[in-house]
């Protein structure tokens, strides 16, 4: 059984595509449980298989321990490390015999990814079927050092969570092919990447960008990059075939 972290900074579209992916996995009579672990949401548009609000809920920890949004949700991070057992009990419930599993982390990446939470609740519910897609908003892309940080962060993610993770580009709709094609000449020919998007990048960050691009491919494996619009549903054959691939180079997980 598959178990998708959608992670990805504020925004990038991790509960819209834990929704709209998984009504499209839905259609396909696959069977698909949805998690939500943000603490934060106010609005969430698809029915939890299993909604960590249930526990702990942002607002009431703003209010009952007189905190501000960011330290409230470092404490319900806390609280859920405190109920981690009986979070995995249920969850492991909730998903038993479902052939998908998709898990809506907390708005702010470093909540899941850099604290302890994300590494305890994968080691939980099992490591080996574990994969992260890290989501990138593709309409923040403007240089070629945005490509470069998003690169890194994510393989920072990757050591951190000690999972694979897979980078994806959200929001095609509203940039076009253009920006996917550049993120995959970063995969395929760094050096016409570093030509053509590096060449104006100037400053300090074009240069520490300039340096990493040859660090990066020293320690990522070669690699397709899927654009994908979660709001329209745009790239999800694309996305699901991806997957697939890397459950399948873990040792066919499923
Ligand atoms: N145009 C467009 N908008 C999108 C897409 N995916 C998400 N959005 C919009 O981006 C905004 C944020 O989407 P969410 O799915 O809430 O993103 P998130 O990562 O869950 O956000 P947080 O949990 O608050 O960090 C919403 O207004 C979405 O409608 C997309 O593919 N295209
Ligand atoms: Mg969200």
């Amino acid at each position: 059984m598959p178990i998708i972290y959608f992670i990805g900074m504020a925004g990038s579209g991790k509960t819209t595509i834990t929704k709209n992916f998984g009504d499209w996995l839905l259609e396909s009579s696959e069977s698909v449980a949805r998690i939500n672990l943000d603490p934060g949401v106010v609005n969430l548009p698809y029915n939890p298989d299993y909604d960590i609000r249930t526990l702990v809920e942002l607002s009431t920890v703003m209010k009952r321990e007189a905190l501000g949004p960011n330290g409230a949700l470092i404490r319900s991070m806390e609280i859920m490390i405190e109920n981690i057992d009986t979070i995995a009990d249920t969850l492991k419930k909730t998903l038993f015999g479902k052939s998908w599993v998709l898990i809506d982390t907390p708005g702010q990446l470093e909540l899941f990814a850099f604290r302890e939470l994300g590494n305890i609740i994968i080691k939980k519910l099992n490591r080996q079927d574990s994969l992260a897609i890290f989501i990138v908003d593709a309409s923040n892309l403007n240089k070629g050092s945005d490509f470069v940080m998003s690169v890194l962060l994510s393989l920072a993610t990757k050591f951190h969570l000690e999972i694979d993770v897979i980078m994806i580009l959200n929001k095609v709709d509203l940039v076009g092919e253009k920006i996917s094609k550049f993120m995959n000449i970063f995969f395929d020919d760094p050096d016409a990447f570093v030509n053509e998007m590096l060449r104006d990048n100037t400053g300090i960050l074009g240069e520490l960008s300039f340096d990493l691009v040859d660090i990066l491919r020293q320690y990522l494996p070669p690699t397709r990059i899927v654009s994908v619009s979660a709001k329209k549903k745009i790239g999800f054959n694309d996305l699901y075939s991806i997957i697939n691939d890397a459950l399948c180079e873990c040792g066919d997980l499923r």
